[in-house]
């Protein structure tokens, strides 16, 4: 379980937002596989501390995916380390990990660390507007940015972000079928069963956001998606 490739339903927490005991629990003991500490805005080392303490409680994994190098912390199960291709700006792929690498590298445990390839599709998302995402994207794009994640840059994630909005499910079957080892994540607007149903129909793995903040009992609902193994 503490391996992505084990994850199907994984819950994303985001550090600047507030989340009650009682929701954090039921979240935790929800069945999901993996608790992912992520947001865009506001990550700091105080509240990324603070949550990522309350989740370890729980016997689930809780992984870091990195927002930013100031609230990069010890302690997590496993980070995950996006690079966004569809961008123009060279930082959001590889240019703040080689900040990073410059400062810390030698005393990264390279094992714990996981690439995300991450393809964002919601223009009106605040990441897109972030890293000025080329979201204007066809189906062959995406193969093509698959077939680069799988076969040349040989990430163990392929990261379809629509957060904030229900995607195209024809999008994830372009990239799906260009994937044999990279696992695929999708995450956007999944805010009830069936839609949870629909995008884990494709993708590896799916990942639940918002919906924590604003109807609970809908987010806990998209984990019985999760299929029998
Ligand atoms: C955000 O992909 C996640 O990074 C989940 O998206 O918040 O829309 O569920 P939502």
């Amino acid at each position: 379980m503490y391996n992505v490739q084990d994850w199907q339903h994984v819950f994303k927490l985001d550090p600047a937002k507030v989340i009650s005991d009682e929701a954090l629990e039921q979240i935790c003991e929800s069945g999901t596989d993996a608790i992912i500490v992520g947001g865009t805005d506001n990550v700091t080392m105080e509240n990324v501390l603070d949550l990522m303490s309350r989740v370890r409680r729980y016997p689930l994994p809780c992984v870091l995916e990195i927002s930013n190098v100031e609230s990069v912390i010890p302690g997590f199960d496993r980070y995950l380390v996006p690079s966004v291709l569809n961008t123009a700006h060279s930082k959001f792929q590889t240019g703040q990990l080689q900040e990073a690498l410059k400062a810390f590298g030698h005393m990264i445990q390279f094992s714990e660390l996981s690439m995300e390839g991450y393809v964002i599709l919601n223009p009106e998302s605040k990441v897109a507007q972030y890293t000025e995402a080329n979201t204007q994207l066809s189906s062959d794009d995406i193969s093509a940015y698959a077939m680069m994640i799988e076969q040349l840059l040989n990430f163990p994630v392929m990261y379809i972000e629509y957060s904030g909005t229900f995607g195209d499910v024809e999008m994830l079957k372009s990239a799906k079928s260009q994937l044999q080892n990279t696992r695929l994540f999708y995450g956007g607007g999944i805010d009830d069963l069936q839609k949870a149903k629909t995008m884990l129909s494709v993708a590896d793995t799916i990942v639940v956001g918002n919906i924590i903040y604003t109807d609970l009992k809908s987010a806990l609902s998209t984990v019985k998606a999760k299929k029998e193994v």
